[in-house]
């Protein structure tokens, strides 16, 4: 892509956009929810597709000139449909908040009861945490992972589902490391008379290339954004059952949204088409050896991992043993150049903001191109970066390590 327009009219925020580029190419990029798209999902994102309005549904629009963006709408639907199997999709969720509110809003009235994942154990502030917009229309109960194991306790939520009898019981996390038991969930939503509702955000893409089990051809609804290990444009998808097609569509559009953004539509289809090949089998595939392989390295030097290892593209490193906290090392990581994000460990002792752990992903630095071998690399500058924070000649030889690394292996922008 060139730039010169931006480049020569607006050189303030081409300088900053210059900087960031640089950033991202010569820093190491852990934060399990992130990733690099590729150039044509860049492209598709940069078109003259932002100008139009199409508020309404690909044949059932409330604008004119719709023809053409109809095609790129259905494009995205069924190629997402093929890649998940999923029934019906809406491709128009602006982000992963925006899409679970249209989910409650198509299943539920204020006030109703659902079940979901505390944040502390790995949820997501959507799934009913009380400063949320979810925690505070509707009636959520939560459940935890085992205090021993770290591992989602399914006679728990099931104890907890027959004696809250919750309308819906929601499956997903945001910083958990372990196979989540969709058929599990299921049978406890059945047994309770509950509906199903899997947000799979984080491992979209390890679901799509068939690396962990999926969960839309059994639940009635299921969520995504499309841009973690999906590699998408940031945004977001809604698969559900037919019988629950209109009641989600109606949801998304006139119920939370306006116009979609079409140009994010296109580049949706872009990355489900990218998806729908065999090489992102091969990707999803080293994301989680490169996961497992990262927690391993870390385990033997003596730090902690929530569950004690992972089967996805994360981990949560406890901290604790360490005697630091996530917000410390957070910033000890940046100084040499590698972003991670602070997390709670399950019944966190310290507050959310400065919490015990650290979450760590691979799928941005498995698209470089990095292998177990960097795995092993990168958790040794992390260590050395951890056991030398006061010493500035330490930090910054370790930072000319990790841009040296990321040259060896460069973006591809
Ligand atoms: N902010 C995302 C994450 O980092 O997991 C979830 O919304």
């Amino acid at each position: 892509m060139t730039y010169e327009n931006l480049s020569q009219q607006d050189p303030e925020i081409w300088d900053i956009i210059g900087r960031e580029n640089k950033r991202q190419a010569e820093e190491i990029e852990l934060i399990a929810s992130e990733n690099y798209v590729s150039r044509a999902v860049l492209e598709a994102m940069a078109t003259v597709l932002t100008n139009k309005y199409s508020e309404g549904y690909p044949g059932k629009r409330y604008y004119g000139g719709n023809y053409i963006i109809d095609e790129v709408e259905t494009l995205a639907i069924e190629r997402c449909q093929k890649l998940f199997k999923a029934e019906h999709v809406n491709a128009q969720p602006l982000s992963g908040s925006p899409a679970n509110a249209a989910v409650y809003m198509a299943f539920l009235e204020p006030g109703d009861k659902v079940l979901g994942l505390k944040l502390d154990h790995g949820g997501h502030l959507s799934h009913g945490h009380s400063v949320n917009f979810s925690g505070r229309l509707y009636n959520f109960v939560q459940y935890g992972v085992n205090e021993k194991t770290g591992i989602i306790d399914m006679d728990e939520v099931r104890a907890i589902a027959l004696r809250e009898k919750p309308k819906m019981i929601v499956a997903g996390f945001s910083a958990y490391s372990r196979e989540i038991d969709w058929t599990g969930f299921k049978k406890i939503a059945d047994e309770v008379g509950a509906y199903t509702f899997a947000d799979i955000a984080h491992i979209a893409g390890l679901i799509a290339a068939g690396v962990l089990a999926n969960p839309v051809p059994i639940f009635d609804v299921v969520s995504s954004t499309t841009h973690k290990t999906l590699r998408g444009p940031r945004g977001a998808i809604i698969m559900c059952k037919e019988q629950f097609a209109k009641q989600i569509d109606r949801a998304v559009f006139p119920g939370m949204q306006g116009g979609p953004h079409d140009h994010i539509t296109a580049a949706k289809a872009v990355a489900f088409g990218e998806a729908l090949k065999p090489e992102f089998k091969a990707y999803a595939t080293q994301i989680i050896k490169n996961a497992q392989a990262m927690a391993a390295e870390f385990i033997g030097r003596g730090y902690k991992i929530v569950s004690g290892g992972t089967d996805n593209h994360l981990m949560v490193v406890d901290l604790s043993l360490k005697g630091l906290v996530g917000k410390e090392a957070e910033k000890i990581l940046e100084k040499i150049g590698i972003s991670v994000s602070r997390s709670t460990i399950p019944n966190d002792p310290n507050p959310p903001m400065n919490p015990s752990g650290l979450r760590i992903g691979t799928p941005a630095v498995t698209t470089r191109g990095m292998k177990e071998t960097e795995m092993k690399i990168i958790v040794d500058l992390i260590d050395q970066a951890l056991n030398n924070k006061e010493d500035e000649n330490k930090l910054n030889e370790l930072k000319a390590k990790v841009k040296d690394l990321c040259t060896k292996f460069k973006l591809d922008y």
